[in-house]
Order: structure tokens, then C-alpha cells, then sequence
């Protein structure tokens, strides 16, 4: 970092720097966590991978919605934002049954209050994208909330916002993805409000981080999906038999070159740029 920040915040694999009043700095780490614990060992060019991902679908729906970058650093792991007020809701879209929006149809056969046909299976698509908010628990995990308690959060007028944002959104990308042989069976979005109340999406984007993304050509509804990128190092985890508390056990150089092989794999796929490209010049992704 080239100029004083302070440090305001931590995430699992992300942090949080203050650069003056008006602007943050999101700076993505090579850290990796599988089943919620964060691994000893990195991957190389993972955050590099995600900042980019974002920057590209910044870029590319300013026109559906505001968002908060203002500049990507040559690092390539860094982005300046703008700072906002963020919303107390998490702006979950999901165009898939997986998760938490599986269990919730199979036991009641909606999700988040939204009827759903009969008869789908475990990853089958829905008719529709639905919109399922969610909120950090005490427990920092997110846990789904009705619509009623969302709009106790941050209005029905915002949330009515949020939610045909987050569609838009979300559809753009999963056409654009499908295109390129990627399904994004869900995905999170976060927005704030800048000094004049208007909305802007914000935080990372689109990214396997805040996604779960499958590679389209092996997609068999009627059971669990390997996600595009974590699989292979969530698979050799398991292989151990490790009880998945902390701490995570070491990654070998073979699993962290086969991740980092797929991250980069989503990257030139989403992006249709060479990772290479990118590395050499970030900016390349907003152009
Ligand atoms: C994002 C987070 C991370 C820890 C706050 N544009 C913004 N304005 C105000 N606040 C935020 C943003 Cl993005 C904001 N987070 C999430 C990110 C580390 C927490 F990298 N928290």
C-alpha cells in the first residue's frame, strides 16, 4: 500500500482498510477456507482471481446498477471503493436448488415464501430466480430471513429496490456465464447508500467466493454439484477424514496447484481473458 491506511476490518480471507473519509480499500488474500475454517496453507493468485472477477462485472453492469469501485490497484488483489452505508441485509439470488434453498423446498416445498413446483430434485433449475435475503447471525453465519423481517431491516420501499437489482443482476451474469460453460447457481450481493440515499452495489462481486459456481458440462440434477473451484481442495480435506474444526490441515503442492489451476480456469472463462492478461495489466478487465 503505497499510502498510510488504517486497517477497519477483517473477513476470513478478505481485509479492510480505510484510505481517508470518502474511500476504502478491499484487498483480497490468497487465504482459502473450506467447511467455514480458513486452511494453513494459500493459494496463489486466488485473490488476484476474485478482485479481478469483481472488477470485470463492475464494469460490466454500471448500467444496471451503481456500484462503489472507483479503482483497481496494480497489485491486482486491490480495490479503492467508495464508502457507504451499507444495508443490514445479505442480497441472495438463487437460480438453482443447492444449500440452504434446497433444504428449505424440500421441506416445504418454498423458498423464502416463494412457491415452487413439484417435483424438482437437488440442483434442479427453478422456473425463475428467486430472491432470498439473509443477515449475519451473532454467530457471523448468514441466516435466512422472510421478507417481512427484511423489510423490518431497511424498508419495503429499499427492499422492493434491492430485490429487482439483485435479479437484474443476477440474471445478466448467469447468461453471460452459461455462454462461456459456467452455471451460477447462486450468488450474494451486498449494497450500501451513498450521502445522497441512492443505492450502490458493493463488496465483491460475482466471485466463487460469494457464489457457487458449477462447471456447466458435468451439471446432473438430482444430487450435489462440485463447486467449480473448491472442490478438489474440499475432496482431498475429506479424504483425511479431518473433523472439520480448526485448524484445517495443510493443502500438498499438487492440490494447491489443481486449485489454482481451476480459479484461474473461472477467471479465463467468466472474464475471456487470459489470467496472464490480467496479471500483466488489472485495468485490462474494465475496458
Ligand atoms: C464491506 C468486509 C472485507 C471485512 C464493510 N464500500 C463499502 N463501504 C462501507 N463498508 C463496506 C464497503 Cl465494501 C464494507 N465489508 C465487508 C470486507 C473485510 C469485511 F474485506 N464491511
Amino acid at each position: 500500500m503505497p499510502e498510510a491506511a488504517l486497517h477497519v476490518g477483517s473477513g476470513k480471507v478478505r481485509e479492510l482498510y480505510a484510505l481517508d473519509d470518502e474511500r476504502l480499500l478491499l484487498v483480497a488474500s490468497d487465504r482459502i477456507s473450506t467447511f467455514d475454517v480458513v486452511l494453513p496453507t494459500e493459494i496463489p493468485d486466488k485473490g488476484r482471481v476474485l478482485t479481478g472477477l469483481s472488477a470485470f462485472w463492475f464494469a460490466r453492469t454500471q448500467d444496471l446498477c451503481a456500484n462503489h469501485l472507483l479503482a483497481l490497484r496494480a497489485d491486482g488483489r486491490s480495490m479503492e471503493c467508495r464508502r457507504l452505508e451499507m444495508l443490514p441485509v445479505e442480497c441472495v439470488v438463487r437460480g438453482y436448488l443447492a444449500g440452504s434453498g434446497w433444504k428449505d423446498y424440500r421441506e416445504s416445498g418454498s423458498v423464502c415464501g416463494h412457491v415452487l413446483p413439484e417435483g424438482l430434485l437437488e440442483s434442479s433449475e427453478v422456473p425463475a430466480p428467486v430472491f432470498t435475503p439473509s443477515t449475519k447471525a451473532a454467530t457471523g453465519h448468514d441466516e435466512n430471513i422472510d421478507r417481512e423481517q427484511a423489510a423490518e431491516l431497511v424498508g419495503t420501499e429499499r427492499l422492493e429496490e434491492v430485490e429487482q437489482a439483485s435479479i437484474s443482476l443476477y440474471r445478466f451474469a448467469s447468461d453471460h456465464a452459461r455462454k462461456r460453460g459456467v452455471l451460477i447457481a447462486d450468488t450474494k450481493f451486498e449494497f450500501g447508500l451513498d450521502d445522497q440515499g441512492r443505492l450502490v452495489l458493493a463488496d465483491e462481486v460475482l466471485t466463487p467466493d460469494s457464489s457457487r459456481f458449477w462447471p456447466a458440462d458435468d451439471y446432473r440434477p438430482g444430487g450435489s454439484q462440485p463447486s467449480f473451484d473448491k472442490q478438489f481442495a474440499r475432496d482431498y480435506c475429506e479424504s483425511l477424514g479431518w473433523d472439520k474444526s480448526d485448524p484445517g490441515p495443510e493443502l500438498p503442492e499438487d492440490v494447491v496447484a489443481g486449485t489454482r489451476a481451476r480459479y484461474v480456469d473461472a477467471f479465463g472463462r467468466l472474464a475471456g481473458i487470459p489470467f496472464a492478461d490480467y496479471v500483466d495489466d488489472p485495468e485490462v478487465v474494465l475496458r
